[in-house]
């Protein structure tokens, strides 16, 4: 094992889950309670480059074009301590990030940044770890960053401790074609990070046994509809998916909601584009922004849809991306 002379660039996308993780058995390790299933997107993206020096004095992270105080990259020197533990070395890494998500809107930054992290780091670090421990290592980020290693439909299994806990692609490379239109519908940070959220869930919603029974069987089905690519098993099952999880939120204690009332109106304008016969389907994250799943050939005139109530720049088409790359 030999730490990298140069800095090692890895660029990892983000994904939106058709059938959400929310809440964790392990909160150390991120254990989830049950399987899920994303789609990986090309149009937003992490680009992080590392390199471990011998003469820094601490780790240094530069995000964005701006450098990182000790207290907001404590998650990012953690997961380093992480990665030098594997590799058994002491160096510290100067780190630069570049996001081309808008952070912390529900557009998952944290999947593609935790990704694209243990990518470049552990390559860095001299490790040389298939994508399968890739997967496991992005997890102890963040869990959704498990599933942002590979390309296309992912599963993540949930497994029962770190070995077995790991993301494995569905359909790689989708032959049918599928397309997102994402709303963004705030670029506002949340008030309620994901990790609070789901704990919360866990802890004090009456309906949690009730969702974590309702993803087993949504996980199935979704799996199932692609495999025969049957796009209204698909839309209509992630729909209901995104709905039980945003019932958790409005069942916790305290409750809250990561709904504003764009997202209600959109999801509404879902609603009547498909009794016009339009197939399509809403689902939403821990945010307020809205994503359409469509069929590609659709994509177009939904869009159009939307920008004229919501405006142009917030109304963005995606299509299935490609798994993470790592320089040399
Ligand atoms: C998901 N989300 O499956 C779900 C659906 C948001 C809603 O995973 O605590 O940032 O770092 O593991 O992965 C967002 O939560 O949480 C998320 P941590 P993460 O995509």
């Amino acid at each position: 094992m030999v730490i990298a002379d140069h800095p090692i660039t890895a660029k990892a996308h983000t994904n939106i889950a058709l059938v959400k993780y929310w809440g964790k058995l392990d909160n150390e390790l991120i254990i989830p309670q049950n399987d899920s299933l994303s789609i990986t997107l090309d149009e937003f993206y992490t680009q992080t480059s590392v390199e471990f020096l011998p003469d820094l004095a601490a780790d240094e992270v530069v995000f964005d074009g701006e450098k990182l105080s000790a207290d907001s990259s404590v998650k990012v020197r953690t997961f380093l301590n992480l990665v030098r533990n594997l590799a058994n070395i002491d160096d510290r890494a100067k780190v630069v990030t570049q996001n081309f998500v808008p952070t912390a809107a529900g557009l998952a930054s944290s999947a593609s940044g935790f990704a694209a992290l243990a990518g470049a780091a552990s390559k860095a670090a001299g490790l040389n770890l298939n994508r399968r421990d890739l997967s496991r290592l992005a997890r102890r980020g963040s869990g959704s960053a498990t599933r942002s290693i590979f390309g296309g439909f992912v599963a993540w299994q949930q497994g029962h401790n770190d070995a077995t806990s790991f993301a494995y692609p569905i359909d790689e490379q989708p032959t049918w074609d599928i397309a997102v239109v994402a709303l963004v519908l705030t670029a506002k940070q949340k008030k309620v990070s994901s990790r609070v959220g789901m704990r919360l869930a866990v802890e004090t919603s009456p309906f949690y046994s009730a969702w974590v029974a309702a993803s087993r069987a949504d996980f199935e089905t979704v799996k199932t509809a692609i495999q025969n690519q049957d796009f209204d098993l698909l839309g209509h099952t992630s729909e209901q998916n995104a709905m039980r999880m945003h019932a958790l939120t409005l069942s916790s204690d305290p409750t809250f909601t990561y709904f504003n009332a764009d997202s209600i109106k959109a999801m509404n304008m879902v609603k009547d584009l498909r009794l016009q016969g339009i197939p399509c389907y809403f689902t939403m994250d821990a945010g307020p922004n809205v994503k359409i799943i469509c069929q590609g050939a659709d994509a177009k005139r939904i869009a159009a849809h939307f920008q004229t109530v919501f405006g142009k720049d917030q109304v963005l088409i995606t299509r299935p991306g490609a798994g993470i790359s790592i320089s040399d």
